[in-house]
């Protein structure tokens, strides 16, 4: 490996996983540094994102953010990483680049409301109703169209969708129950992609505080 590469992200949070497990899939060695407070305001806390969002790779000089980002810069470290992904680009037709958008989308809403409802605990209003709805309705939108995505997904190459869907379907329990019993072949998939050495290494857990926090004194 060209360089030493840091993933800065949580252990909790999905996108983190989705750049975690491509590491595990591609046989990348990467240290995970976390970031402890969410609510910090200074970039620096987020590898010097300005947008206050995680994940970043650091790998050498270069300092990449957002998680499609990284996965890309990450995977360009083994001289075949890149064509052993399929990226979400890649999707031509348009049932494979709804399921992307929706996909991409159901990440970012589940953000919106673990943050709102379950960090910030505020009651339920228009727009909590509204980004439920969304978020359930992509999801059985990906599950009705179910057979005509994977037929669109090469085999034996690693797909970010699969990546990412796998990621977000073990983070409901986690951080966000939803009932997926109407979702069979969501169901089954996750159920399939978490027996993979991937999967299996990078289970969802809270980071530790940084030591000082432990101090007493
Ligand atoms: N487009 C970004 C989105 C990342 C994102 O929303 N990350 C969440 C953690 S899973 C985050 O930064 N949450 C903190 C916040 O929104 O304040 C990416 O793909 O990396």
């Amino acid at each position: 490996m060209p360089h030493d590469i840091e993933i800065i992200g949580r252990r909790s949070s999905h996108y983190t996983r989705q750049l975690r497990l491509l590491a595990h899939e591609l046989g990348i060695d990467y240290a995970l540094r976390p970031i402890h407070d969410l609510l910090s305001d200074d970039p620096a806390a987020y590898a010097g994102n300005p947008a206050l969002k995680l994940p970043a790779l650091r790998c050498g000089e270069a300092t990449v953010w957002g998680s499609m980002n990284a996965c890309r810069w990450l995977a360009r470290q083994t001289p075949d990483g890149e064509a052993r992904v399929f990226w979400p680009e890649q999707a031509s037709s348009a049932l494979a680049m709804n399921a992307h958008e929706l996909l991409a989308h159901a990440m970012a809403v589940q953000v919106e409301v673990v943050f709102h409802e379950i960090v910030s605990k505020r009651a339920p209003d228009a727009a909590s109703r509204k980004r439920r709805a969304s978020l359930g309705g992509s999801l059985r939108w990906i599950d009705a169209h179910w057979r005509g995505i994977r037929a669109e997904l090469p085999i034996g190459r690693i797909a970010i969708f699969d990546v990412g869907l796998f990621c977000l379907l073990e983070h409901l329990p986690f951080r966000n129950p939803m009932d997926l019993s109407a979702m069979p072949h969501l169901r089954a998939f996750a159920r399939e992609f978490g027996t993979r050495a991937s999967a299996q290494a990078t289970p969802y857990s809270f980071d530790a505080p940084p030591p000082e926090t432990l101090r007493t004194t």
